[in-house]
């Protein structure tokens, strides 16, 4: 059976960079068994071709009514599959998704019947709300970090002031997989583009998969930074608020 990527080089591209991610993900020890779920928006590559394919699977319900997805195509990583595996054949573990004009529902079109990660409804929402942002976002990404996130370990390195600019929106605990986890999660990312999960792991955001990758990186790093001083028995003082200052003038943030 020929492949949706097939003579599609920025569509091809784009599966690279997920297929990128999710190594890292597995390699970081983020993803352990099926942990984790990548989506990225790739309408913009989308052709009369693709428009007109015949779907591989029926029609599911999204488990909620996103207006803005109307004719959306999306890549996905499939459910119960493991990143390690998409790593290394994503278009075997993951699939390309096509709402349906109810904005309610959405079929699979290629290559395989694979379902997509069981945290869609979350995922969708967050398309759905940088659509309307007008952001230019097209990827979400959330994974399991082994370190724990705040707020503020955000200060423990200059450079996470730099690449995560917004800091961490924190959403209390809900029910992996639930609309309502997909509501809080949307509130959060008005303001952030990284977002706790409590209890579960992070939600990042970006104009691409390796971007959204990188925010939940620099943090995880602050994060280690700060153990690490705990653990040597001292409180790390962090960037100082003058500090943070001078770097804010100076790199226009
Ligand atoms: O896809 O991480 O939250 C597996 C998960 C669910
Ligand atoms: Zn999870």
């Amino acid at each position: 059976m020929k492949s949706i990527l097939e003579n599609r080089p920025a569509l091809a591209a784009e599966v690279d960079k997920v297929a990128e991610t999710a190594g890292y993900l597995w390699q970081k020890g983020w993803a352990e068994r099926n942990g984790g779920n990548i989506t990225v928006n790739i309408t913009e590559h989308v052709d009369d071709a693709i428009r007109a394919m015949e779907p591989v699977s029926g029609r599911f319900p999204i488990g909620t009514t996103l207006p803005r997805l109307k004719g959306c195509y999306f890549f996905c990583k499939g459910t119960n599959k493991r990143m390690r595996d998409l790593a290394r054949r994503p278009m075997e573990n993951g699939s390309v998704i096509r709402i349906l004009d109810d904005c309610a529902s959405y079929e699979i079109i290629a290559d395989k019947a694979v379902k997509p990660t069981s945290e869609l409804a979350s995922h969708l929402a967050m398309h759905n709300q940088m659509i309307a942002s007008g952001n230019g976002y097209k990827a979400a990404l959330h994974t399991h970090p082994i370190d724990v996130l705040t707020n503020l370990l955000w200060s423990m390195i200059p450079e996470t002031r730099a690449f995560c600019p917004k800091g961490l929106g924190i959403v209390p605990y809900k029910m992996p997989s639930s609309v309502e986890l997909a509501e809080a999660t949307i509130a959060q990312l008005r303001e952030y583009d990284v977002v706790m999960w409590e209890k579960h792991g992070v939600c990042a955001v970006g104009p691409d998969i390796f971007e959204a990758f990188d925010q939940v990186d620099v943090l995880s790093k602050s994060a280690q930074i700060y153990l690490t001083a705990r653990s040597m028995g001292f409180e790390p003082a962090g960037t100082t608020q003058e500090q943070m200052d001078e770097l804010k003038r100076a790199f226009n943030l």
